[in-house]
Protein backbone atom coordinates (compact mmCIF):
# COMPACT_ATOMS: atom_id res chain seq x y z
CA UNK A 1 0.00 0.00 0.00
CA UNK A 2 1.51 3.13 -0.85
CA UNK A 3 0.08 6.71 -0.11
CA UNK A 4 0.16 9.86 -2.12
CA UNK A 5 -0.78 13.49 -1.64
CA UNK A 6 -3.20 15.34 -4.20
CA UNK A 7 -3.91 18.80 -4.47
CA UNK A 8 -7.09 20.33 -6.42
CA UNK A 9 -5.68 23.77 -7.13
CA UNK A 10 -7.27 27.17 -7.35
CA UNK A 11 -8.26 27.28 -10.70
CA UNK A 12 -10.13 23.94 -10.40
CA UNK A 13 -11.82 24.91 -6.79
CA UNK A 14 -12.73 28.00 -8.46
CA UNK A 15 -14.33 26.78 -11.52
CA UNK A 16 -16.27 24.25 -9.65
CA UNK A 17 -15.18 20.63 -10.43
CA UNK A 18 -13.28 19.46 -7.27
CA UNK A 19 -16.12 17.00 -7.33
CA UNK A 20 -15.49 15.64 -10.54
CA UNK A 21 -11.78 15.25 -9.88
CA UNK A 22 -13.12 13.49 -6.54
CA UNK A 23 -15.24 10.85 -8.94
CA UNK A 24 -12.28 10.33 -11.27
CA UNK A 25 -9.88 8.96 -8.29
CA UNK A 26 -13.18 6.68 -6.54
CA UNK A 27 -13.71 5.11 -9.90
CA UNK A 28 -9.92 4.19 -9.88
CA UNK A 29 -10.59 2.00 -6.62
CA UNK A 30 -8.36 4.71 -4.83
CA UNK A 31 -9.06 5.43 -1.43
CA UNK A 32 -9.32 8.94 -0.16
CA UNK A 33 -7.94 8.65 3.85
CA UNK A 34 -7.68 12.68 4.42
CA UNK A 35 -8.60 15.65 2.99
CA UNK A 36 -9.31 19.49 3.92
CA UNK A 37 -9.67 22.75 2.54
CA UNK A 38 -7.10 24.96 2.51
CA UNK A 39 -5.69 28.77 2.01
CA UNK A 40 -2.18 28.90 1.43
CA UNK A 41 -0.08 32.06 1.93
CA UNK A 42 2.32 33.11 -0.34
CA UNK A 43 5.42 32.04 2.18
CA UNK A 44 3.48 28.63 2.84
CA UNK A 45 3.46 27.95 -1.44
CA UNK A 46 7.29 29.45 -1.76
CA UNK A 47 7.91 26.61 1.08
CA UNK A 48 5.96 23.79 -0.41
CA UNK A 49 7.44 23.97 -3.66
CA UNK A 50 10.65 25.10 -2.56
CA UNK A 51 11.97 21.97 -4.76
CA UNK A 52 11.45 24.52 -7.66
CA UNK A 53 12.98 27.84 -6.50
CA UNK A 54 15.49 28.27 -8.91
CA UNK A 55 12.82 28.01 -11.63
CA UNK A 56 11.74 31.27 -13.90
CA UNK A 57 8.26 29.97 -12.88
CA UNK A 58 8.66 29.91 -9.31
CA UNK A 59 7.18 33.06 -8.08
CA UNK A 60 4.07 33.25 -10.70
CA UNK A 61 3.79 29.24 -9.15
CA UNK A 62 3.31 30.53 -5.45
CA UNK A 63 1.35 33.56 -6.75
CA UNK A 64 -1.58 31.06 -8.50
CA UNK A 65 -0.89 28.75 -5.58
CA UNK A 66 -1.89 31.22 -2.72
CA UNK A 67 -4.45 33.02 -5.09
CA UNK A 68 -7.43 30.79 -3.30
CA UNK A 69 -8.58 27.82 -1.53
CA UNK A 70 -7.39 24.54 -2.88
CA UNK A 71 -8.08 21.22 -1.51
CA UNK A 72 -5.57 19.00 -0.18
CA UNK A 73 -5.89 14.99 0.12
CA UNK A 74 -3.96 12.04 0.87
CA UNK A 75 -4.34 9.04 -1.62
CA UNK A 76 -4.06 5.10 -0.45
CA UNK A 77 -3.76 2.30 -2.90
CA UNK A 78 -1.56 0.00 -4.63
CA UNK A 79 1.10 2.11 -6.39
CA UNK A 80 -0.85 5.10 -5.80
CA UNK A 81 1.82 7.69 -6.67
CA UNK A 82 2.65 6.18 -10.16
CA UNK A 83 -1.44 6.13 -10.99
CA UNK A 84 -1.85 9.01 -9.45
CA UNK A 85 0.30 10.58 -11.88
CA UNK A 86 -1.32 8.84 -15.00
CA UNK A 87 -4.90 9.59 -14.07
CA UNK A 88 -3.52 13.57 -14.01
CA UNK A 89 -1.87 13.51 -17.19
CA UNK A 90 1.38 15.60 -18.04
CA UNK A 91 2.34 19.05 -16.69
CA UNK A 92 1.35 21.20 -19.74
CA UNK A 93 -2.54 20.24 -20.48
CA UNK A 94 -1.65 20.72 -24.11
CA UNK A 95 0.29 17.75 -23.91
CA UNK A 96 -1.68 15.74 -21.90
CA UNK A 97 -3.21 12.15 -22.75
CA UNK A 98 -7.01 12.65 -24.15
CA UNK A 99 -9.02 11.33 -20.50
CA UNK A 100 -6.79 12.73 -18.36
CA UNK A 101 -7.71 15.34 -15.27
CA UNK A 102 -5.25 17.88 -16.91
CA UNK A 103 -6.48 17.16 -19.82
CA UNK A 104 -10.16 18.17 -19.21
CA UNK A 105 -9.59 20.97 -16.27
CA UNK A 106 -6.59 21.98 -16.91
CA UNK A 107 -6.12 26.19 -18.21
CA UNK A 108 -2.36 25.81 -19.07
CA UNK A 109 1.35 24.67 -17.64
CA UNK A 110 0.94 26.48 -14.45
CA UNK A 111 -2.76 26.17 -14.03
CA UNK A 112 -3.04 22.45 -14.87
CA UNK A 113 -5.66 21.86 -11.78
CA UNK A 114 -3.74 18.85 -10.05
CA UNK A 115 -0.79 18.42 -8.07
CA UNK A 116 0.64 14.70 -7.44
CA UNK A 117 3.68 13.89 -5.29
CA UNK A 118 6.41 12.17 -7.77
CA UNK A 119 7.96 9.76 -5.25
CA UNK A 120 7.44 7.93 -2.10
CA UNK A 121 10.22 9.90 -0.46
CA UNK A 122 7.90 13.25 -1.97
CA UNK A 123 4.81 11.55 -0.66
CA UNK A 124 5.82 11.19 2.99
CA UNK A 125 7.58 15.06 3.19
CA UNK A 126 4.19 16.60 1.29
CA UNK A 127 2.15 14.46 3.36
CA UNK A 128 3.50 15.68 6.30
CA UNK A 129 3.52 19.27 5.18
CA UNK A 130 -0.41 19.29 5.28
CA UNK A 131 -1.72 16.44 7.96
CA UNK A 132 -0.43 15.04 10.86
CA UNK A 133 -1.35 10.88 11.69
CA UNK A 134 -3.92 11.11 13.79
CA UNK A 135 -5.83 13.01 10.65
CA UNK A 136 -4.87 10.01 8.44
CA UNK A 137 -8.49 7.54 8.38
CA UNK A 138 -7.19 4.08 9.24
CA UNK A 139 -9.49 2.28 7.15
CA UNK A 140 -9.29 -1.28 8.69
CA UNK A 141 -10.39 -1.30 12.34
CA UNK A 142 -10.61 -3.84 15.14
P1 LIG B 1 4.22 18.41 -11.98
O1 LIG B 1 3.17 19.19 -11.22
O2 LIG B 1 3.65 17.74 -13.19
O3 LIG B 1 5.01 17.48 -11.10
P2 LIG B 1 6.54 20.19 -11.95
O4 LIG B 1 7.59 20.22 -12.99
O5 LIG B 1 6.89 19.55 -10.63
O6 LIG B 1 5.24 19.51 -12.59
O7 LIG B 1 6.07 21.69 -11.69
C1 LIG B 1 5.28 22.03 -10.56
C2 LIG B 1 4.19 22.95 -11.03
O8 LIG B 1 4.77 24.17 -11.49
C3 LIG B 1 3.35 22.45 -12.20
O9 LIG B 1 2.31 21.58 -11.83
C4 LIG B 1 2.81 23.76 -12.78
O10 LIG B 1 1.71 24.26 -12.01
C5 LIG B 1 4.01 24.68 -12.59
N1 LIG B 1 4.87 24.70 -13.80
C6 LIG B 1 5.69 23.72 -14.24
N2 LIG B 1 6.36 24.08 -15.38
C7 LIG B 1 5.94 25.35 -15.62
C8 LIG B 1 6.26 26.30 -16.66
O11 LIG B 1 7.06 26.04 -17.56
N3 LIG B 1 5.62 27.51 -16.61
C9 LIG B 1 4.72 27.83 -15.61
N4 LIG B 1 4.41 26.97 -14.62
C10 LIG B 1 5.00 25.75 -14.62
MG1 LIG C 1 6.28 17.92 -9.49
Amino acid sequence: MERTLSIIKPDAVSRGVMGKIISRFEAEGITIIAAKMVRLTKEEAMAFYAVHRDKPFYDSLTDFMSSGPIMVMVLEGQDVISRNRAIMGATNPKQAEAGTIRAEFGTDVEKNAVHGSDSPETATKEIAFFFSDYELVKMARP
